[in-house]
């Protein structure tokens, strides 16, 4: 016997309601639906990041309406555990995985029985291709959005990448990850303030306290990638694509307006090293140590590679500037690094793009910097794994 409709159960009553908790995409008791609108396409997928974790993968496509983005929830009537918001509590976070920086995520909350009761609000993404942690205030609601109220029920969320632009004026298909979409509650989540300025340390990218930020320009595409020679070492993947500009590069920052802590150069120290691998020995690199209020006090040199397809740690010394090009002067802040791969030529002159990679930038102090074991990694046997990129 068939009995193709199981009768609603209505005598049964509503199920004990469930109290909120954080929406990881991880616990296998939970059925996780994303429903798209507008021209999005969402599924649950693994981190791209690697490893096992589970996070939701949303496409805004190239046909999206402005206003595309998806539904997530776990309950029936596309619904979530109601948001406990509360006059102190109106923040929720979310991890971001975004394609840039500056990108507007919009979340919405609603009430699932009554779309009228809605409250939206934005974040912006910091980074490109990294996660991030996005706060998202609902008391601070999207202009010409309804205000939290706290008589209202939400119990329903949207997410909306790139709110306010179509596909079609972002101009391809963009791809966005979310996950750990968390309800702040009431320890006070007052923004750190800001630290005293940091001093100078090397930058390893390898450090889970700082958010580095690899900003591109002139043609460049870069991102922050596993060292496959060296197990878990993050490095600084750049590609000089075939457009790319005679002088792109990529600006490597940990600090606001894509700042870094004051490099420390003295009378007696205006050297810095890096590693690098490029694809040919003889290829310039250029390192511009800039002040990031300041655009106009800026210090270049140049340090030629030596080796193909291998790290090596190239020096470079701001003493020495690049012909044509500022002096180092001791009374400026320079706060702000670029490199510049293959310097000089075009993508086009060069005919294919090239990919770099840099690690360890480190300003070397007046007493020489011995070499830690940690990046004893000139046993070339480890690199092979490169190749396999
Ligand atoms: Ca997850
Ligand atoms: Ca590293």
């Amino acid at each position: 016997m068939h009995s193709s409709f199981a009768a609603p159960t209505a005598a049964a009553g509503q199920p004990a309601s469930v109290s909120w908790s954080p929406i990881t995409f991880d616990d296998p008791a939970i059925t996780y639906t994303l429903t798209d609108f507008g021209g999005t396409s969402s599924s649950v997928v693994l981190d791209p990041a690697g490893g096992a974790n589970k996070v939701a993968k949303i496409i805004k496509t190239l046909a999206a309406e402005l206003w595309a983005g998806t539904t997530i929830s776990t309950g029936p009537n596309f619904s979530v555990p109601q948001i406990p918001f509360s006059a102190t509590d109106t923040i929720m976070t979310m991890r971001v995985w975004a394609p840039a920086a500056g990108i507007p995520i919009r979340l919405k909350v609603e009430d699932a029985a009554d779309p009228t009761k809605s409250c939206e609000t934005e974040a912006v993404t910091t980074v490109a291709n990294a996660w991030e942690t996005l706060t998202f205030n609902f008391a601070n609601q999207a202009p010409g959005t309804a205000a939290l109220n706290l008589a209202y029920t939400y119990n329903k969320v949207s997410v909306f990448p790139n709110f306010g632009l179509t596909g079609a004026q972002i101009g391809a298909d963009t791809t966005y990850y979310f996950d750990d979409l968390t309800f702040e509650a009431s320890t006070p989540t007052t923004p750190t303030p800001t630290p005293p300025p940091a001093s100078w340390s090397p930058i390893t990218f390898d450090d889970p306290a700082i958010t580095y930020t690899l900003t591109d320009f002139g043609g460049t595409s870069s991102s922050v990638v596993l060292d496959a020679a060296r197990g878990a070492n993050n490095v600084a993947k750049i590609i000089k694509t075939l457009a790319a500009e005679l002088w792109a590069g990529t600006t490597i920052s940990t600090g606001p307006n894509f700042s870094v802590p004051q490099i420390p150069f003295s009378a007696t120290a205006t050297t810095m090293t890096m590693r690098v691998w490029a694809p040919a020995a003889g290829i310039p690199i250029r390192l511009k140590v800039e002040d990031a209020a300041d655009p106009t006090k800026s210090c270049e040199t140049e340090a030629v590679t030596t080796v193909a397809n291998a790290w090596e740690t190239l020096t470079f010394n701001f003493a020495n500037q690049a012909p044509g090009t500022a002096a180092l002067n001791l009374a400026y802040t320079y706060n702000k690094v670029s490199v510049f791969p293959n310097f000089g030529l075009t993508g086009a002159q060069i005919g294919a793009d090239t990919t770099y990679y840099f690690d360890d930038l480190t300003f070397a102090a007046s007493t020489p910097t011995t070499p830690t074991p940690a990046h004893a990694d000139a046993s070339t046997g480890q690199l092979v794994a490169h190749h396999v990129r």
